[in-house]
């Protein structure tokens, strides 16, 4: 029996890396039946099927994280990818200009996910954009700084992609195909809005591809990060979501605090001593709002 690793759906089978290289893969016996359904980075048991050239996919092993979305208009989840170990949150410190508010959104969509979250603080060449760096490290995140340009900061980069899967995501013009070249030429063009393209052309809905790293370990490109993982958050959860806030929540005066307007809220007395950015707040308070007026799973 060989192991290997779901890299991408084709059609009815699946592109699958195994430590002999490349093969294609389909579905057999129970997962077949969908127990479980495979996606992108799905650890997989293989036997080699008769005509010699395909391999059957014949158990899924368990997975340390799950990445789903909601189906369209319908009832429930959809598993996108599987085994993130982690996601790099990219921002330019200038041009384009930061939105934190962004920045907050993307991690808490790891966070509610329970997968390991950093920054990288691309174009410090334009400027060192210490402020920012200090909020997020500050809220509890590591911050790799990098310029595309000069090669700064790519070793950082480069060891912490190194051996681990991995969702690169941000907003456009950042500098995530630039830092990806950098490290492996053609590697922005492997992953990123070429391959988006290429997808969508193929299959109706866009789904993740994954693609192997020179250094070892995966990165793994999901279309639409955050509007895939934030949908099945509870408002009550939110606040986990927060690494600063954790340490506080047991202190609110009411188990249930929303962390708005009780009195008596730990999280809040924090923000006036300084201690929580009051810029942290409101971004939960905007997801909050978000949250709460989401159209529930059932409904
Ligand atoms: N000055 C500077 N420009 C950069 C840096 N990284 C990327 N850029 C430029 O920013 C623009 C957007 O980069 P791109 O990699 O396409 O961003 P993406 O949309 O996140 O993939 C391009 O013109 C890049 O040349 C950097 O570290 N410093
Ligand atoms: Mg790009
Ligand atoms: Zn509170």
């Amino acid at each position: 029996m060989v192991t290997g690793v779901v890299l991408e759906r084709d059609g009815g089978a699946y592109r699958v890396l195994t430590p002999q290289g490349e093969v294609r893969a389909v579905l057999r016996g129970k997962v077949k039946r969908g127990q479980p359904k495979v996606v992108v980075g799905d650890r997989v048991r293989l036997d080699a099927e008769s005509d010699g050239e395909t391999f059957g996919i014949a158990a899924v092993d368990e997975r340390t994280s799950l990445l789903e979305r909601r189906v369209p208009e319908g009832r429930g989840a959809r598993p996108v990818a599987a085994n993130i170990d982690q996601v790099l949150v990219v921002t330019a410190s200038k041009d384009p200009e930061p939105i934190p508010q962004l920045l907050d959104r993307l991690l808490v969509v790891a966070e509610a996910n329970e997968i390991p979250a950093a920054v990288i603080l691309n174009k410090i060449d334009l400027d060192g954009g210490e402020a920012l760096a200090r909020r997020m490290e500050r809220a509890g995140y590591a911050v790799i700084r990098t310029c595309a340009r000069t090669g700064a900061g790519l070793d950082a980069l480069r060891a912490a992609l190194a051996g681990k899967e991995s969702v690169v995501t941000g907003d456009s013009g950042v500098g995530k195909s630039s830092l990806l070249n950098a490290l492996e030429p053609g590697l922005g063009l492997r992953t990123g809005e070429l391959s988006a393209r290429l997808r969508r052309g193929k299959q109706t809905t866009v789904s993740a591809v994954m693609v192997p790293l020179a250094v070892g370990g995966f990165l793994v490109d999901t279309p639409g990060f955050s509007e895939v993982g934030l949908w099945g958050l509870e408002p009550r959860e939110l606040a986990r979501c927060f690494p600063e806030f954790r340490p506080l929540l047991d202190s609110c005066r009411y188990a249930d605090c929303s962390h708005i307007h009780e009195p008596g809220c730990a999280v809040r007395a924090a923000v006036e001593r300084g201690e929580v950015a009051a810029d942290r707040h409101a971004s939960y308070a905007t997801l909050l709002a978000e949250l709460n007026s989401a159209p529930k799973e059932w409904e």
